[in-house]
């Protein structure tokens, strides 16, 4: 990297991994290096004529400002020393673009919205990281489109909550990466973190727990310190603007019918057993899950929705349907009579009614359900998805069966578990995970599936629990970086997926982290050089 200063202008060159390579992550399909570069300075103008291009404009603007000092204006037209943004010109794939960069000019086709935002990104990582008047950016002709659909990141806020500031700046970067989808795990049983109009005890009950539980959860340690919170149906709102903005689908999860105690802490009557509940203090699997047998679960769930999907205009909701034991069910003379009416096999055939149901009432409404592999248990709902989290075999079992998926594998795309072997890595839980084995992931397991059933692995997730994940610096250091090989994962081709290559670029690429302030783990890329 160059930094030259000719009298009061100050130039400076794009940062590059080793052979001049442009450090882009996730890699693009196709990067043609020019010579020369285009001379970004003061007088470059932005041409930008939707409202969707004028806002990526605005961001570009956001990264530029602190590094040059000025802001580029905006403009409906323009030729030369100008960056043009067009959408719906490149006709090649759905959130594809073609960047070019020459010494006039620097053009952005996007094939639609998404595409011009994601080619805005890599332009945004050809430029330098350091401060500077004019900015060099190299010549370059990038064509580029994601291999998947659907690229995601998990964030748990039930068992800790995150301010929205920081709600904000996780969404940010899963943009930066490219990634379209934030995935918001909004209850569980430790806290409902949704507020929810009809429903007050949900703020005043279940958003609060009365310790917070420390150490691992072998050893049921408590510090004795209340914990709470909620984000406003204001907050939820602006935090999905933000993410539109940004080209990031907010996907909310309603957890049921496990993972509720906290639910139930504030309206027993959700419990088999009637309760008295407490938000839950301690990790795991509970055995307290909403009564499968009581039509007033069914209401209170389809109150709850209601008030769920104005805030969201996902396609999806995600509905959890993991970990639900089922001796509450076993014991209770409701669940049991609903089994004998419904002519069903077993607790497991409940829990299949439980989803369908669910599923029924969003189909109604315009949306689709998501559920974590259990769901395949006791047979699946007819249009749903499935996130596949104990390995793979539930994404083959409901590939197989024709429904879609999104791999989120524990082995490959847990960002909970450690982040080294260090043994001064900080409490986690699930192991080691190596940036190298996230990055090595393929969401298609050609082996198990036919050809044609490749189509409906739609992509792949990482996600982030938060047990002991307490503070906003940590849940970055679990992140990052990861997410960004979990970024490579479901943007790039297989055929330009490199891992070597893919540390020289992330050498650089932290620099971006270091400008945007996240505490990614250092001492990772350290062990990986
Ligand atoms: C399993 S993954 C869970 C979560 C935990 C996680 C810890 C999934 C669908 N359920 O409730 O937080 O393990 O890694």
């Amino acid at each position: 990297m160059l930094l030259l200063c000719v009298g009061t202008a100050s130039f400076a060159q794009a940062p590059k991994a080793a052979k001049g390579q442009i450090a882009i992550i996730p890699q693009p399909v196709q990067v043609t290096a020019k010579t020369g570069f285009f001379l970004l300075t003061k007088h470059t103008v932005i041409v930008a004529t939707n409202e969707a291009d004028k806002t990526t404009a605005a961001l570009f603007n956001a990264w530029l400002e602190p590094l040059t000092g000025y802001a580029l204006p905006i403009r409906e037209s323009g030729a030369s020393n100008s960056i043009i943004l067009e959408t719906g010109h490149d006709t090649t794939h759905p959130e594809g673009y073609t960047l070019t960069v020459d010494r006039t000019r620097i053009k952005v086709r996007g094939n639609d919205a998404s595409g011009t935002f994601y080619g805005i990104q890599s332009l945004i990582q050809m430029l330098p990281v350091e401060k500077a008047t004019a900015m060099e950016v190299p010549a370059a002709t990038i064509v580029d489109y994601p291999r998947f659909s659907y690229r995601g990141m998990m964030l748990d806020v039930g068992r800790h909550m995150f301010p929205v500031d920081f709600i904000k700046k996780y969404i940010d970067l899963l943009a930066m990466h490219k990634m379209n989808t934030f995935h918001w795990h909004l209850t569980d049983d430790q806290g409902w973190r949704i507020e929810i109009k009809r429903y007050p005890r949900l703020q005043e009950v279940a958003s609060q727990r009365k310790e917070t539980s420390v150490g691992h959860y072998r050893d049921n340690k408590y510090d004795g310190t209340p914990y709470g919170g909620y984000y406003t149906q204001e907050q939820v709102k602006d935090v999905v603007k933000y993410a539109a903005d940004r080209h990031v689908t907010v996907i909310p999860e309603i957890e049921m019918p496990g993972h509720a105690q906290a639910a139930l802490a504030a309206y027993p009557y959700l419990g088999c057993t009637g309760g008295p509940y407490e938000v839950a203090t301690h990790w795991g699997v509970l055995h307290d899950v909403y009564c499968a047998g009581n039509d007033s679960t069914f209401t209170f769930l389809e109150n709850v929705l209601d008030e769920v999907l104005p805030l969201f205009p996902s396609k999806y909701v995600h509905i959890g349907g993991d970990e639900c034991p089922k001796d509450r069910w076993q014991a209770c003379p409701k669940c049991q009579a609903r089994i004998k009416a419904e002519g069903l096999k077993d607790e497991h055939a409940l829990q299949s009614y439980f989803v369908q149901r669910i599923e029924k009432y969003l189909n109604s409404k315009g949306r689709q359900i998501i559920g974590w592999d259990e769901i395949l248990e006791g047979g699946l709902a007819p249009n749903a998805t499935v996130m596949s989290w104990r390995g793979i075999e539930g994404g083959i079992a409901a590939a197989r069966q024709h429904h879609d998926v999104i791999m989120t594998p524990g082995k490959y795309l847990y960002i909970d578990h450690a982040q080294s072997n260090d043994k001064n890595e900080p409490l986690s839980i699930g192991g080691y995970l190596p940036v190298s084995q996230v990055y090595s992931y393929d969401p298609v397991p050609t082996d198990s599936l036919k050809p044609d059933e490749y189509k409906y692995i739609k992509g792949a997730q990482a996600n982030l629990w938060t047990e002991y994940v307490a503070s906003t610096d940590y849940a970055e250091y679990m992140a990052y970086p990861r997410a960004c090989a979990a970024a490579e994962v479901g943007w790039t081709p297989m055929n330009r997926k490199d891992y070597n290559n893919f540390l020289e670029r992330l050498k650089v690429h932290v620099k971006r982290l270091d400008l945007k302030d996240v505490h990614y783990a250092r001492h990772v890329l350290d062990s990986t050089s």
